[in-house]
């Protein structure tokens, strides 16, 4: 009976751990149009991340080749808001589909490890959304 009080109480503090964090999807932020607020977040394995349909129209997907091997692709519904849990450690570059041209991009460093400086940025991204991303990076390399 003791050893299972214990067994207990270390599942219910590992729960107790995880946190959630929003991102607002905006027409229009603090640092310009079509943006996530916040365009990067650090986060830790088992994390959620809700992001929030604050003006309509936006989503979050996956970047093609800005995700760690064996990562699950990441794609919310269109105009809502959607919780998304962080499992595989690394970097994750996230468009909105409709404004990924006008650079509607964030990134999000699952891990301690993760480092946004070590990221190759894939050749074919639309010229705002790289623009946006080495902002990004430079912002919050390690
Ligand atoms: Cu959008």
């Amino acid at each position: 009976m003791k050893g299972f009080l214990v067994l207990t109480l270390v599942l219910v503090s590992s729960f107790a751990h995880a946190e959630t964090f929003e991102v607002k999807m905006l027409n229009r932020g603090e640092k310009g149009a079509m943006i996530y607020e916040p365009d990067f977040l650090r986060v830790a394995p088992g994390d959620t991340i809700r992001f929030l349909a604050s003006t309509p129209g936006h989503n979050a997907r996956t970047i093609a080749g800005l995700a760690p091997e064996g990562a699950e692709e990441i794609k919310t519904p269109l105009g809502e808001t959607a919780d998304v849990v962080a499992e595989t450690p690394g970097i994750y570059g996230l468009k909105c589909s409709p404004h990924y041209a006008m650079g509607m991009v964030m990134m999000i460093a699952v891990g301690e490890e993760a480092d946004p400086g070590e990221l190759v940025l894939p050749d074919d991204l639309p010229r705002r959304a790289r623009q946006r991303l080495e902002e990004i990076i430079t912002e919050n390399r390690k």
